[in-house]
């Protein structure tokens, strides 16, 4: 790497990890666990890439105290991990499986112990089976179930967790996972999906009361975001464009920012008083960023008003998604330009890219590419900083290898090698860049 040195951060910066509890945690049955979608999913064929599942991961459960020392021989100040909600209550609802909280404590104890501030999230997207089968978040009582698991949460952790995250990526877990069924449940329901955006918006509401009953700390939610490239001039795919942007970028934060739903996506099932409980304030957004998405309008016979190309003359992961590290500035300087002052401080919680890694004959994982992707995005974040964004905090995407959702074992995104067979772990040179970058602050 030639490339000049990072430009300084603002004091106080949070630099830190993300996880998340399916994709490492592994110890699908231990101490009371109940079934997610995602156990569902994986275990339904044809559903994973590789017909594997998150039955043992990177069995994060039983080795969690090599990876807070993996954290701390990395020097962040933050991991960023959530909270498995049918660990939590196993049924979707009624009183908190103590042994569940226990890992969860015993997990956020360790890292308070090493310096490194517990960020939790409390859904990310395992909704507990049982309240799959009663409609899931097609379902408006699944919202105030969430409100009740974010209080018995908070209620065991909430004078020691240093940032709430409500939920994670609605918008990834709405379109995926309802809307073209590539992810858990699996519905496939196109634009009848929208109640699963109000529902998930109205949950997080009632968590947020919910969290600030119990616990001082500040509160979030983390939201995917893609800025729009339009591809092709004509009016139809301008239009095209912002139909698109206004699905994938406004839907969930215009009405958390208190400017209610985008004119034309109106959710059925919307009551009086919902949207006040949704623009709940916000402490902090979370932003999680990939790339930009390029788009132009649909052929006739599409059953979708727009269609995505994929964005050419940029390098590309492992996952086929091109590095944009601009469009993380224009992200975040686009946010500021739309929501003014209503926009809280941000805080950048994914932000990472999947490689082909593999350890070579003496051992080590060579990545320079991801070393590239993160300083690239970095220099973005500090831009928009310079451009009067307030970001305070950034997380990797991910501290481990894990396992990728409908990639299975496939795509890795850690810092931090995973043999699958084994649950070795073996930093990768990104690591010590990293290390370095975060100790030299
Ligand atoms: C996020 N897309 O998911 C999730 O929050 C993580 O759990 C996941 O591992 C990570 O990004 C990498 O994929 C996404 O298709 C899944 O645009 C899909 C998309 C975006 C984010």
């Amino acid at each position: 790497m030639t490339t000049a040195p990072l430009p300084p951060f603002p004091a106080g910066f949070r630099w830190g990890v993300s996880t998340s509890a399916y994709q490492i945690e592994g110890g699908a049955d231990a101490d009371g666990r109940g079934p997610s979608i995602w156990d569902t999913f994986a275990h339904t064929p044809g559903r994973i890439v590789d017909g594997s599942t998150g039955d043992v991961a990177c069995d994060h459960y039983h080795r969690h105290a090599e990876d807070v020392a993996l954290m701390a021989g990395l020097g962040v100040s933050a991991y960023r991990f959530s909270i498995s909600w049918p660990r939590v209550q196993p049924g979707g609802g009624g009183p908190a499986n103590p042994a569940g909280l226990d890992f969860y404590e015993r997990l956020v104890d360790d890292l308070l112990a090493t310096g490194i501030d517990p960020v939790a999230t409390l859904f990310h997207w395992d909704l507990p089976q049982p309240l799959e089968d009663a409609g899931g978040w097609l379902h408006r009582d699944t919202a105030g179930r969430f409100a009740e698991y974010a209080d018995l949460v908070a209620a065991r952790l909430g004078d020691r967790v240093k940032l709430w995250i409500t939920l994670n990526e609605p918008f990834i877990h709405m379109s995926l996972g309802h809307g073209t069924g590539v992810h858990a449940p699996g519905r496939f329901l196109l634009f009848d999906a929208f109640p699963v955006a109000h529902h998930q918006l109205l949950a997080h509401g009632l968590a947020v009361a919910a969290l600030r009953a119990r616990s001082s700390s500040p509160v979030a939610i983390a939201n995917n975001y893609s800025p729009v490239v339009p591809r092709g001039d004509t009016d139809a795919d301008r239009a095209a464009g912002l139909a698109y942007d206004a699905l994938h970028n406004r839907l969930f934060t215009d009405p958390l920012l208190g400017l209610g739903y985008p004119p034309g996506i109106a959710p059925a099932g919307v009551r009086d008083g919902d949207l006040d409980v949704i623009a709940a304030p916000l402490d902090v957004l979370g932003v999680n960023y990939y790339n930009p998405t390029g788009i132009r309008a649909a052929e006739e016979d599409s059953p979708l008003p727009f269609e995505l190309v994929p964005l050419e003359g940029h390098p590309r992961t492992a996952f086929d998604w091109p590095v944009v590290p601009d469009g993380l500035r224009d992200l975040l300087t686009g946010l500021k330009e739309r929501y003014g002052d209503a926009l809280p401080p941000i805080q950048v919680t994914e932000s990472g890219c999947a490689y082909d890694d593999a350890p070579d004959a003496e051992g080590r994982v060579h990545d320079p590419e991801r070393i590239a992707y993160l300083d690239g995005h970095l220099r973005a974040v500090r831009e928009a900083i310079d451009a009067g964004v307030d970001v305070t905090g950034y997380f990797v995407w991910s501290l481990l290898d894990n396992w990728e959702w409908a990639e299975g074992f496939t795509k890795r995104f850690g810092l931090v090698h995973v043999d699958f067979a084994t649950g070795a772990r073996t930093p990768k040179s990104s690591y010590a860049w990293y290390r370095d970058l975060v100790t030299r602050r």
